[in-house]
C-alpha cells in the first residue's frame, strides 16, 4: 500500500478547494495552485471565493493545521490532482485547454513513482489519449514509471462536503497499479465505497451519470409542455404517476444549468455523433426550456412588452451562487429580447455583473416597480416570502412561479393574480 504525505492540486475551484481541505485535514501536505493570482490572494488572506456550506470552515482549518499551502505554480509532490474546468466551445465540442495546460505544469515536476490523477470531467479516452502523451514528454512513461489514473468528481453543489466524504469513488487506471495507488490516496477520506476500473470506463461512467439525470429533467420538461397544451397540472401528475413503485420523474423548470448536467452530454455528442441521439435530443429540449418558460409568461401576463418583471433568482439552482450556463439568465435575455425590462435579484451574488443584465442588489428593489414578480429559482429566502408582506412591497398585481415553489391559494389571497409552469393549483 502506498502513502502518500504531499500532493499538488492543480485547480482551487469548486471541487478543487474542498478537495484540498479535506486531505489537508486528514494529514497530508498539500499544495493548492492555482494560475488566477486573485483567487490565490483571497485564499492567503483565509477566504474562500466560493459559497459552499460549511467550506470556509473547513479551509480555515486546513490553513491553521499548516498542512496546506497555495500559490500560483506548481511544486514538486508524490502525487498530482487535476481539478480545472472543461467547458465547451460555442459548437459544443469541449475545450480542454485547462486540462492541457494543468498536464503540461506537471512535466517538469514529475518524478519516477509518482500518481497524477485526472478528477474534471472529460469526453471518453481523455486520461490516455491527451493526459498520458502530454506526462510522458516528461521522458517516463505511463503506467511503467509513473501511475496514472481518471477519478472524476461527483459531488452535488450545495452538499460537496458530505458528498466528498460519503459517496462512491470510482478510479479508473492506465493500468491495475495505478487504480490501487488512487484507491490508496483516496481512502484517506473516502467513507463510501471505492471501486477500481480502467480509466475509459471511469470517464464513460461520469459522462453516463450526468447525461442520465439530463435525459430525465428533459423527459420532465416535455412532460410540462404536454401538461400545458390538455390544461393538466404536471405537478398534480407527476405526483401520481410517482406512486407508481418503478416510476420516478424528476422536476420540471426552467431548464438545465450549471457546469456539468448541460455540458457533460455534449462531450458525448462530440465524440459519437451518429449514436448519442437521444442524448443531443434532450440537449436540445432542456436548452429550449427557458425560452418555453419566456413564451409562457409572455402570453399569461398578456404581453410583457413594455412591462417591468421583478425576476428572482438567477443561479443556476436554489441555495447556490454559482451562475454558470443558468438557465434563469438565459430567462432574463429571453424576457428582454420579448420587450420586457427585467429587474433581476440574485442574493447569492448580488453583483454579478453580468452583460445585459440588470441586477438589483435588493429584493425590495426588484419589486418596487414590477407589473410582475417571476419565481425562477427557489431559494429557501424566496419559497418562505410571505404574499401579504410582498404585496405592501410592490405595485405588481401578478406572479408567476415557474418552479413550483409558492402556495397558490396564499398568493391569491393576498390579491395577486397567480400562474405558473403547467399550474392549475
Ligand atoms: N434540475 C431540474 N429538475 C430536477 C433536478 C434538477 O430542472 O428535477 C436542474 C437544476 O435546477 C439545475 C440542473 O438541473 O439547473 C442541474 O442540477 P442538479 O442538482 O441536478 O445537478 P448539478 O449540476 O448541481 O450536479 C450534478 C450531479 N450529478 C448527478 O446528480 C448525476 C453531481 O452529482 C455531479 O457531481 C455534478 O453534476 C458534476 O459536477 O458533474
Amino acid at each position: 500500500m502506498m502513502n502518500f504525505k504531499t500532493i499538488c492540486i492543480i485547480g482551487m475551484g469548486y471541487i478543487g478547494l474542498p478537495t484540498a481541505s479535506v486531505f489537508a485535514n486528514h494529514g497530508i501536505k498539500v499544495l493548492g495552485m492555482d494560475v488566477n493570482a486573485d483567487v490565490i490572494g483571497h485564499l492567503k488572506a483565509g477566504k474562500v471565493h466560493i459559497f459552499e456550506p460549511g467550506l470556509q470552515k473547513l479551509f480555515h482549518q486546513a490553513l491553521e493545521s499548516g498542512r496546506l499551502q497555495v500559490a500560483t505554480e506548481v511544486s514538486p509532490a508524490e502525487a498530482f490532482i487535476i481539478a480545472v474546468p472543461t467547458p465547451f466551445f460555442e459548437d459544443k465540442s469541449a475545450d480542454m485547454r485547462y486540462v492541457e495546460s494543468a498536464a503540461e505544469s506537471i512535466v517538469p515536476h514529475l518524478q519516477p513513482g509518482n500518481l497524477v490523477i485526472l478528477e474534471s470531467t472529460s469526453p471518453p479516452q481523455t486520461t490516455v489519449g491527451l493526459v498520458a502523451p502530454i506526462l510522458e514528454k516528461s521522458g517516463l512513461k505511463a503506467g511503467r514509471d509513473f501511475l496514472l489514473a481518471y477519478s472524476p468528481e461527483r459531488v452535488l453543489p450545495g452538499r460537496i462536503l458530505e458528498e466528498l466524504v460519503g459517496n462512491a469513488r470510482v478510479i479508473g487506471g492506465v493500468d491495475p497499479a495505478s487504480a490501487e495507488a488512487g484507491r490508496d490516496l483516496y481512502q484517506t477520506f473516502v467513507q463510501g465505497d471505492i471501486i477500481l476500473t480502467d480509466a475509459t470506463t471511469a470517464e464513460m461512467v461520469k459522462l453516463m451519470e450526468n447525461t442520465s439525470r439530463d435525459i430525465n429533467i428533459a423527459i420532465a420538461n416535455e412532460f410540462s409542455r404536454l401538461a400545458e397544451k390538455f390544461g393538466v397540472d404536471i405537478w398534480e401528475a407527476i405526483g401520481i404517476a410517482n406512486l407508481h413503485p418503478r416510476v420516478e420523474i424528476l422536476r420540471p423548470g426552467i431548464g438545465v444549468g450549471g457546469h456539468c448536467i448541460g455540458v457533460d452530454p455534449w462531450f458525448l455528442v462530440e465524440a459519437a455523433p451518429e449514436t448519442a441521439r437521444l442524448v443531443r435530443t434532450a440537449r436540445e429540449i432542456n436548452d429550449a426550456q427557458p425560452a418555453f418558460i419566456a413564451d409562457l409568461v409572455d402570453q399569461t401576463a398578456g404581453g410583457v412588452a413594455g412591462k417591468t418583471i421583478a425576476l428572482l433568482g438567477l443561479a443556476f439552482k436554489p441555495n447556490v451562487d454559482d451562475l454558470r450556463e443558468s438557465p434563469a439568465v438565459k430567462l432574463a435575455h429571453d424576457l428582454e429580447f420579448r420587450g420586457a425590462k427585467v429587474l433581476a435579484y440574485e442574493p447569492f451574488k448580488p453583483e454579478a455583473g453580468l452583460p445585459g443584465i440588470t441586477q438589483v442588489t435588493t429584493l425590495a428593489e426588484a419589486l418596487s416597480e414590477a407589473d410582475l414578480v417571476l419565481l425562477a429559482v427557489a431559494h429557501d429566502q424566496f419559497k418562505a416570502l410571505d404574499p401579504a408582506e410582498t404585496a405592501r412591497q410592490t405595485p405588481a398585481k401578478a406572479v408567476f412561479d415557474a418552479v413550483k415553489a409558492w402556495d397558490k391559494p396564499k398568493w391569491e389571497a393576498a390579491g395577486f393574480a397567480f400562474t405558473g409552469l403547467a399550474r392549475r393549483f
